[in-house]
């Protein structure tokens, strides 16, 4: 074993924050030890995952159905509640906010001093669950800005520039956290047998271009135009293939790493598309940004985006500079 290789085997997740910030201040201690229970609650959904279909009572849907009119599943409800769990420990966090909730979930006993505030999908990309595919989970972190002391969060509905730290864990093969504090994209590997998330590259760098196109062409008709025109444009050009897994986790980190564009543009039933900004969109549009590439809804840049409510959706289009570029172009100018 080279020192190197040794070296490298011991950044862990919390470590490598502090290194980031390069100090001891209190934002480094605080973002190190947020990403830290970030991480344990990554490892907790992963280890349930990985017997899902050994345990009663893990898989299946639960029969309610969550705002955003879908129907829930006991693995949404597990996650959810994990990364609950997970920050009323921490003292750091006062509210949570997710897919799964109506309302941000407020832990009071944090509140006097708790700044931050967690934006998560527990389960992105639940219609993987019952079938043994990929998963992710994906955050962000936002400093809570004023006392709230009407419950209203209104200070959430500001623009995604606003995040500190962002990210997804990725539930495939090896389970995998990516994130961003500003300063590179960074990612590791749940090595299981330590229970540690270890660091296996360092300031990311999306491919200006890529051939890979990942979108859901079961909805082509139900498209504008522009989207379709892409569409054509992509089929009559050499050299694209086609990927989409039903988890944007894992179609944008394929496209983090290889190159290309991932889309969910919105429909004419339903132009704002189905990914919520606060914690989907938003929070993967940094990481990309941070990464070198572009997230935008066609017409602005998805980080520009105000929402006017907490479960706001917005149409994506995200991924290698030169992509995205060509998709704006048919939407801005028709081709
Ligand atoms: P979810 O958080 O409820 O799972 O929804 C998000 C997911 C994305 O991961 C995925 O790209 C998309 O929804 C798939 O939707 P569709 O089946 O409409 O293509
Ligand atoms: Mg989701």
């Amino acid at each position: 074993i080279t020192d190197k290789s040794l070296d490298r085997d011991c950044t862990t997740l919390s470590r490598h924050v502090l290194q980031q910030l390069q100090s001891f201040s209190p934002d480094a201690q605080d973002l190190s030890a947020l990403m830290n229970r970030i991480a344990l609650a990554g490892k907790l959904v992963a280890r349930r995952m990985s017997r899902a279909g050994l345990m009663e009572g893990v898989l299946g849907f639960t029969g309610e159905v969550n705002v955003q009119g879908e129907s829930v599943k006991k693995m949404d409800v597990y996650a959810n509640d994990v990364f609950i769990s997970v920050f009323k420990q921490s003292g750091l966090v006062c509210r949570l906010a997710s897919e799964e909730m109506e309302k941000p979930y407020y832990i009071p006993e944090n509140c006097p001093i708790g700044r931050y505030t967690l934006l998560y999908d527990p389960i992105d990309g639940s219609s993987n669950t019952d079938n043994n595919l990929s998963l992710g989970s994906i955050f962000a972190i936002r400093q809570q800005e004023g006392t709230d002391s009407d419950h209203k969060a209104t200070d959430l509905l500001t623009n995604g520039r606003k995040q500190l730290a962002a990210g997804y864990i990725l539930y495939g093969p090896s389970t995998m956290l990516v994130y961003t504090i500003g300063k590179g994209v960074h990612s590791f590997v749940l090595d299981p047998s330590l229970g540690e998330f270890i660091l296996t590259e360092e300031n990311i760098r999306i491919p200006n271009h890529g051939s890979v196109y990942s979108v859901n062409e079961g909805n082509f008709w139900q498209w504008e135009e522009s989207i379709r025109e892409y569409i054509r444009y992509v089929h009559r050009t050499e050299g694209y293939s086609a990927r989409y897994s039903g988890a944007m986790v894992s179609d944008i980190h394929r496209i983090l790493v290889q190159g290309g564009v991932f889309l969910y543009p919105g429909t004419i039933q339903n132009p704002e598309g189905k990914l919520r900004l606060l914690y989907e969109t938003a929070p993967l549009a940094y990481l990309i940004e941070q990464a070198g590439g572009r997230a935008t809804t066609g017409l602005m840049d998805i980080l520009d985006v105000v929402p006017k409510k907490l479960h706001q959706r917005t149409p994506l289009i995200i991924g290698s500079k030169e992509d995205v570029a060509k998709v704006e172009s048919f939407i801005q100018n028709g081709h």
